[in-house]
């Protein structure tokens, strides 16, 4: 791996920087306390060629490479995770997806106005009883003589499922029930804006990630043409897993950002803060706690690195990724506990960010697979190659 960024790493790195810190660390806190994200910051991140991300150019991409698409996840993660949250579904779980899976019809329908901002999606996975086991959704697509669909079920915590005009739909086919569960699954691109879809705002008021939009869908007798089959009936198991390799490695990159960000912040407090007559950095277990923070980080950075140059290279990276995903949303949670710590009563309220970033980053260590669910992926694989490096 060359650790020498390139030009158009550096530039992809420059203007993700520029935007997060000049656009959305600015209103951070506010979208924290009114629980919406301005539409205008979708616009804006599309005129700057971030939600093209790494489509080719035909299709309105930016052909940014994984990289490259993981600085922009880290600098948006160091501003605000609701941001970097959106992005990760639209870009990378939806886009991402459709590009590997879709039809040239489906590509060329959907992407160049996803790349512009103006289509927003959402990814349907998650159902009340179906959450780590994803094969095991009842969602039913039942099919018609005539070759078309007919879509009933729930489908919960659905990042961007408010505002998106469609969503990869993940159901068990009824003409496949002979088979086992996971290979009964089948992806669907619905266009949301239709009469039989009910959308609401998930109850509760959660922990982090308070400008997100996290939705509950109802889909009732809703009905789908054949075109709108994803990656083809019963691969629909292999459409999400893949999908998912996409963003978790988004997930895992924006916790950099995260953890960076309560490093930021402790550095700045421990040179301004004055305990016992002397700023608190010169206490050494103040320092201990900085450089244990610096020391992780740099490691969960080389291990996201790593996952997304690997994803440039077309080597296979599901237990890279998986690993990353899991080693730095894990660190970024210590990091952001020992944040609050470190300032003390002052981390405890809003007044400083850092209980904002302690909020945040408990979301990123559960969705798209929780550390239990990273740790069966990395483990079963270790199993199946014992000499895996
Ligand atoms: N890419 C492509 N295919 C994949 C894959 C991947 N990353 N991971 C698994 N598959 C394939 C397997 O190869 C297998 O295919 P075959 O039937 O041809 O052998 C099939 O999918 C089933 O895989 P597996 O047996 O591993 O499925 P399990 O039901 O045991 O599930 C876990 C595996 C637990 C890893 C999976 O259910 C999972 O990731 N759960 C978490 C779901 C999640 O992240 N939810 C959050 C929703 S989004 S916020």
């Amino acid at each position: 791996m060359d650790f020498n960024l390139n030009k158009d790493q550096l530039h992809w790195q420059s203007v993700a920087r520029d935007f997060a810190q000049n656009r959305v660390a600015q209103i951070a806190r506010e979208m924290d306390e009114t629980g919406e994200m301005p539409l205008s910051l979708v616009s804006e991140m599309a005129e700057l060629g971030l939600l093209g991300s790494t489509l080719p150019k035909s299709l309105g991409g930016s052909e940014m490479d994984n990289l490259s698409l993981a600085f922009v996840y880290e600098e948006l993660g160091r501003a605000c995770s609701s941001v970097r949250g959106f992005m990760t579904v639209h870009s990378s779980l939806v886009m991402q997806c459709i590009n590997t899976w879709g039809t040239d019809e489906q590509k060329s329908r959907y992407l160049p106005a996803m790349a512009n901002g103006e289509v927003i999606g959402c990814y349907a996975l998650t159902e009340p009883e179906a959450g780590s086991d994803a094969a095991s959704i009842q969602t039913a697509a039942k099919k018609s003589r005539l070759g078309n669909y007919e879509l009933t079920g729930e489908k919960i915590w659905i990042t961007n499922g408010n505002i998106a005009r469609i969503a990869i739909v993940f159901a068990k086919l009824d003409t496949l029930s002979d088979k086992k569960h996971h290979e009964q699954v089948t992806a669907f691109i619905v266009r949301l804006n239709h009469p039989e879809i009910k959308r609401m705002r998930m109850p509760g008021e959660e922990l982090g990630h308070r400008a997100s939009d996290h939705a509950k869908i109802i889909f009732r007798d809703t009905p789908l043409s054949s075109d709108l089959v994803l990656g083809g009936e019963g691969n629909g198991f292999k459409v999400a897993m893949s999908a998912l390799d996409h963003g978790r490695l988004g997930v895992a990159a924006g916790a950099l950002g995260v953890h960076q960000s309560c490093l930021d912040a402790c550095v700045s407090f421990a040179n301004e803060r004055k305990q016992f007559g002397k700023r608190i950095g010169d206490f050494e277990m103040i320092q201990s706690t900085l450089a244990e923070m610096k020391a992780s980080l740099d490691a969960s950075r080389l291990l996201v690195y790593r996952a997304a140059w690997m994803k440039d290279q077309g080597l296979p990276t599901k237990v890279e990724t998986s690993i990353a995903k899991y080693f730095a949303t894990e660190a970024a949670c210590k990091a952001a506990s020992e944040a609050v710590l470190l300032h003390g009563g002052r981390g405890y309220s809003n007044e400083y960010p850092v209980e904002r970033y302690y909020r945040d980053i408990k979301g990123l260590q559960i969705y798209e697979g929780t550390s239990h669910i990273q740790k069966i992926v990395i483990a079963r694989e270790i199993l199946r190659e014992p000499g895996l490096r």
